[in-house]
C-alpha cells in the first residue's frame, strides 16, 4: 500500500502536467483526447471500487456489528461517533467562515456575479425529518440496488445486531460474512493496481477541463477553501491525533495516505469507502468492528471538508452579492451545513448540491454557485481526502478508546 501512494502522486503530477499542458497549448486536442483517454481511464476505476462499495459497507458492518457483540458496546461506539462527527463538522465550518471574513475572497471581483457564469439550476435536497425517517428502508434489497447508504447502513447494523444476540445459533451465518469479507477486500486489493492510471484519467480530465483561467479567476476562492482544509486537517485532526490518541500526526497522514490519494483522485467517500477501511484496518490498526461501523457512516454523514467548501463559498457568494451576513445568518448557515451532508453519500459534487440547500436557508442567490463550478472539481477532490481523514481520525480514536486496537507494528514507525 506504501508504494501505492507514490504512484499515484506520480500519476496525478503527470495528469496535472498533461491536463494543463493541453489546455494551455493545444486546446483542440484535449477534447478528443479526454474523450477517448482520460475520461474512459478514470471512469473505468470509478466503475471498478464503486463495484465494491455496497458489498464492503454491507458485509462490514454486519460483521463488525456481529463482532461488537455487546449492545452497549453498540451504543457507546455510536454515541462516540456522532458526537465526534458534528464537534468536528462545526469547528471545521468555523474554521471556513473566518478565513472566509478574513481574507474576503469575494471582495476581490465584485462584478463577479453579473458575468455569464452565475446560472445554477439548484437541485431539490432532501429535509433533515425526511432524512432521519427514510434510514429504515421498506425494501432492503431495494436499498442496496439504489445505494440508498443510510438504509443500507441501517439494516447492516439490525442484522448485525441479530447475529450479536444469536450468537451460537447463527454462527455459520457469521462464519459466511467472515469469508465474503476476506474475499471482498482480496478483490479490492486487486482492484487498487489500477487506482494510479484512474487517478491519472480524472485529474487529467479535470485541470484540462477547468483550464488555467478558471483557476487565475477564482484563485482568491480557491485558496481560501484550500488554506481551511488543510488548517482543518492538520490542527483539528493533528490536535486528536496527539492528544488523544497520544501517536504522531505524521505517523497517521504516512500510514493513510493511500486512501487520501484515492479520495482525492475519486472525489467519492463511498467510493474511496474499500480503501479507506482496508488502510485503516492494515496501516493505522484500527478494530475491524470499530472501522466498518464508523467509516461507512463518515463517508454519508461526516462531510468536514464539504462544511469548509460551503462556509467559504457562502461568504464569498454573500461578499460578491454585497450582501452582509447577519450573525444569526452565520448560524443558520453553521447549522444547516452541519446538517445537510447527514442525508447525502459522499459522492462527487454532493457538496454543491448541499451549498444550494445552505444558500438557499439563508436568501443567497443559488445561481451564484455558477461562479464556483469551474474549478469545484478540483476543490472536491481535496475536500474529499479531508472528509475521509475525519472518518479515520475517528475510527481511529474510538478503537484506542475501546481498548480493542489491533496489537499491530505500524508500517511506518510511530515515534516519527
Ligand atoms: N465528493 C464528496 C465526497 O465524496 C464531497 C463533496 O462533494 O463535497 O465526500
Amino acid at each position: 500500500m506504501k508504494n501505492l501512494t507514490k504512484s499515484i502522486l506520480i500519476a496525478l503530477f503527470l495528469g496535472i502536467v498533461i491536463g494543463l499542458g493541453l489546455n494551455l497549448f493545444a486546446p483542440e486536442i484535449f477534447t478528443p483526447i479526454d474523450q477517448y483517454f482520460f475520461a474512459p481511464l478514470g471512469d473505468i476505476f470509478l466503475r471498478l471500487i464503486q463495484m465494491m462499495v455496497i458489498p464492503i459497507v454491507f458485509i462490514s458492518i454486519v460483521l463488525g456489528v456481529a463482532n461488537l457483540g455487546d449492545p452497549k458496546k453498540l451504543g457507546r461506539i455510536g454515541g462516540k461517533t456522532i458526537l465526534f462527527f458534528l464537534s468536528t463538522t462545526a469547528i471545521a465550518i468555523t474554521i471556513a467562515m473566518s478565513l472566509a471574513f478574513l481574507f474576503q475572497p469575494g471582495e476581490y471581483d465584485p462584478d463577479l456575479l453579473n458575468s455569464e457564469e452565475a446560472t445554477f439550476e439548484a437541485e431539490e435536497a432532501p429535509s433533515v425529518v425526511d432524512t432521519l425517517i427514510n434510514i429504515i428502508p421498506t425494501n432492503p434489497i431495494q436499498a442496496m440496488t439504489s445505494g440508498e447508504m443510510l438504509q443500507i447502513i441501517f439494516f447492516a447494523v439490525f442484522l448485525g445486531f441479530g447475529l450479536a444476540i444469536l450468537s451460537k445459533k447463527t454462527d455459520r451465518v457469521l462464519r459466511l460474512f467472515e469469508q465474503a469479507n476476506e474475499l471482498v477486500m482480496y478483490l479490492i486489493q486487486i482492484i487498487m493496481y489500477t487506482a494510479p492510471f484512474g487517478a491519472f484519467g480524472l485529474i487529467a480530465s479535470a485541470v484540462g477541463g477547468a483550464g488555467i483561467d478558471a483557476i487565475m479567476q477564482m484563485l482568491a476562492y480557491f485558496l481560501v477553501v484550500l488554506a481551511g482544509l488543510i488548517i482543518h486537517a492538520i490542527i483539528t485532526y493533528g490536535s486528536v491525533i496527539k492528544f488523544m490518541i497520544k501517536k504522531s500526526p505524521l505517523w497517521f497522514f504516512k500510514n493513510f495516505s493511500p486512501a487520501m490519494s484515492v479520495a482525492f483522485g475519486t472525489a467519492s467517500s463511498s467510493g474511496t469507502l474499500p480503501v479507506s477501511m482496508k488502510t485503516a484496518q492494515e496501516n493505522l490498526g484500527v478494530r475491524k468492528p470499530v472501522s466498518s461501523f464508523v467509516q461507512p457512516l463518515g463517508a454519508t454523514i461526516n462531510m468536514d471538508g464539504t462544511a469548509i467548501m460551503q462556509g467559504v463559498a457562502t461568504v464569498f457568494i454573500a461578499q460578491v452579492s454585497g450582501v452582509d451576513l447577519t450573525f444569526t445568518q452565520i448560524i443558520t448557515v453553521v447549522l444547516i451545513a452541519i446538517l445537510a451532508s447527514v442525508g447525502t453519500a459522499g459522492v462527487p459534487g454532493v457538496g454543491l448540491i448541499m451549498l444550494a440547500m445552505v444558500l438557499d436557508q439563508v436568501g443567497l442567490p443559488v445561481e451564484a454557485i455558477g461562479l464556483i463550478l469551474g474549478v469545484d472539481r478540483l476543490l472536491d477532490m481535496t475536500r474529499t481526502a479531508v472528509n475521509i481523514t475525519g472518518d479515520a481520525t475517528c475510527a481511529l480514536l474510538i478503537s484506542e478508546s475501546e481498548g480493542d486496537v489491533e496489537e499491530k507494528k505500524p508500517s511506518i514507525s510511530d515515534e516519527a
